[in-house]
């Protein structure tokens, strides 16, 4: 009879049913903001029954990252904190696409599928959203859903979309993992950052000036500052109030472009970071005090510090845990040469995709796992948490030796394992660099990037391409292989792929070789061949 009701009333609001096809995919559902409203309403129905067939809450983020201020998208959180399992991705995309007549029908096979029927239990959806102007009515639409449901929610407000994962997995650990709350996300990371900062001596406080996209972001790292502000310095540039959203700055358009965003007054030798426009992607960088080059410090980057600043500290502790750097076939040559042949650490690849990077580091005691976009973060297992806990609480350790394994807690403890997140991952850089007493340029001089080059072909049918080997081998079509690779071997250290993308119309060409000219080269050749 609720069903019944919610149909009825879906039908009237949307007598025309959903205004396309969509498809639930990495990024959720994602559109131009008024294509969604009735994806929205159903986002409700979606969400009751995930909750009810996984017996724990799940959340709901309303946001696009960063695509434009006109765009928005909803994504769910499973009950783990992570992203919605593949099974129910279908589910989502089907309810999404019902006709009016259908809706009932697909809502009742669903029901019946997973006995959801049988199932006492009366979830709890936690909600939240990005600043975008449309985020607001959706929300409402969304809450009325719920409403004519009688599932209940707390809605978070403006939340980064990592903020939200972080509460969903508190919510269903009991809180063993953090408070479910916005205020609990800051005192776990503001507690493990003071404790990682009080073994750095230093007169100075770090600064790090944050170019926050014109989103979410900035608001949440003033609130931040409210707890660590007396201890590191955050100005907040392209807060919202004067730019539009993610439009000439933040974290992909920088990493794109490799220059500067607007809206930030650069200062030679000074450490910027910027976020996406929901705050689970960050790049840093800087223009360099001889010449003001502009320095990008990437996802690749990133990763590599973090593993090098990991197993520091195992080495320390002599601890033997299993640990890999998960990487895409983006992640640059040089940053690969140097986590397997200067720390020693195996570097797996997968394909595209945060889910699948996060899938495959669950598979290690420690799997750092970073996208060249600046998506990643740090997954310790069950067993790895307990056997540094362990170690740390023997009674014949070292002073040195137990105040390393107290870091690799508290690091663990500044990690948001559910996601790649912005501010989690921003405040562990700056404790390995205070703790290294290292600058940027120290950290740009781990390796040299090879030069790349990433360009977009438009093509009939992009499906065509098919690829193997985590998409560094193209098996369709037939001979396309060959032709690369021979471009490859016409340049030092070439490496080259295609793959069609899975947000755009589009095939993406990427090209690296030891010389800028020559990526640039190799990248126009592949580009021509695949047309
Ligand atoms: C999505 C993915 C991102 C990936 C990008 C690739 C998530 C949350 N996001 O934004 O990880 O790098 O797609 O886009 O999974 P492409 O297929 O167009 O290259
Ligand atoms: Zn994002």
């Amino acid at each position: 009879a609720i069903i019944e009701g919610f149909v009825t009333e879906d039908r009237a609001r949307f007598p025309n049913g959903p205004p396309k096809k969509f498809s639930y995919g990495t990024a959720g559902f994602r559109e131009r903001a008024n294509l969604l409203e009735c994806v929205l309403f159903r986002a409700s129905v979606i969400a009751g029954l995930r909750s009810r067939a996984a017996r724990g809450s799940i959340g709901i983020v309303i946001t696009a990252s960063h695509n434009p201020v006109e765009d928005n998208g909803v994504k769910f959180v499973d009950t783990r904190g992570e992203m919605l399992i593949p099974e129910w991705e279908s589910v989502a995309s089907e309810i999404a696409n019902a006709t009016n007549s259908d809706l009932k029908e697909v809502i009742m096979s669903t029901v019946n599928k997973y006995s959801l029927n049988d199932i006492n239990y009366n979830p709890v959806i936690q909600i939240a959203r990005d600043t975008r102007p449309s985020s607001d009515g959706l929300l409402a639409l969304l809450k009325d859903g719920l409403q004519l449901l009688g599932v209940r929610y707390t809605d978070h407000g403006l939340l980064t979309t990592p903020q939200l994962h972080f509460i969903v997995k508190s919510h269903n650990s009991q809180c063993s993992y953090g408070q479910p709350t916005p205020l609990g996300y800051y005192q776990k990371l503001s507690k493990a950052f003071r404790s990682l900062m009080s073994q750095v001596v230093s007169d100075s406080k770090p600064v790090m000036k944050l170019d926050a996209a014109n989103g979410v972001g900035a608001g949440r790292v003033i609130e931040l500052l409210e707890h660590i502000g007396d201890i590191m310095n955050i100005e907040v540039y392209n807060d919202g109030t004067n730019g539009e959203l993610n439009y000439m700055c933040g974290a992909d358009f920088v990493k794109a472009s490799q220059v500067a965003p607007n809206g930030v007054p650069i200062v030679p030798g000074g450490c910027y970071v910027s976020f996406d426009g929901d705050a689970d992607r960050i790049v840093f960088w800087y223009c360099s005090k001889d010449g003001g080059k502009f320095v990008l410090l990437d996802g690749d980057r990133i990763a590599s510090l973090m593993a090098m600043f990991i197993k520091d500290h195992l080495l320390t502790l002599s601890l033997k845990l299993n640990m890999s750097v998960i990487q895409t076939a983006y992640a640059n040559g040089s940053s690969t040469t140097y986590i397997q042949e200067t720390l020693d650490i195996p570097v797996t690849f997968t394909e595209t995709g945060v889910k699948y990077l996060q899938r495959k580091a669950q598979e290690f005691d420690i799997g750092i796992f970073f996208e060249a976009n600046g998506h990643g973060t740090v997954l310790y297992s069950d067993t790895a948490v307990e056997r540094i806990k362990a170690f740390v609480h023997n009674e014949k350790l070292s002073d040195d030796v137990r105040s390393s394994g107290k870091a690799l807690l508290d690091l663990i403890d500044l990690t948001n394992q559910t996601t790649g997140d912005s501010i989690s991952d921003m405040l562990i850089v700056q404790v390995i660099l205070s703790h290294k007493k290292w600058s940027f340029d120290d950290w740009a001089n781990l390796y040299t990037d090879l030069p790349n080059e990433q360009i977009k072909v438009k093509v009939k049918d992009r499906q065509v391409i098919k690829t193997a080997d985590e998409e560094r081998k193209c098996v369709k079509p037939d001979g396309l292989q060959d032709l690369i690779d021979k471009l490859v071997n016409t340049v030092s250290k070439g490496r080259s792929f295609v793959r069609p993308s899975g947000t755009e119309d589009i095939v993406r060409v990427y090209a690296e070789a030891e010389t800028k000219e020559e990526a640039h080269s190799l990248g126009i050749a592949v580009a021509q061949s695949v047309f």
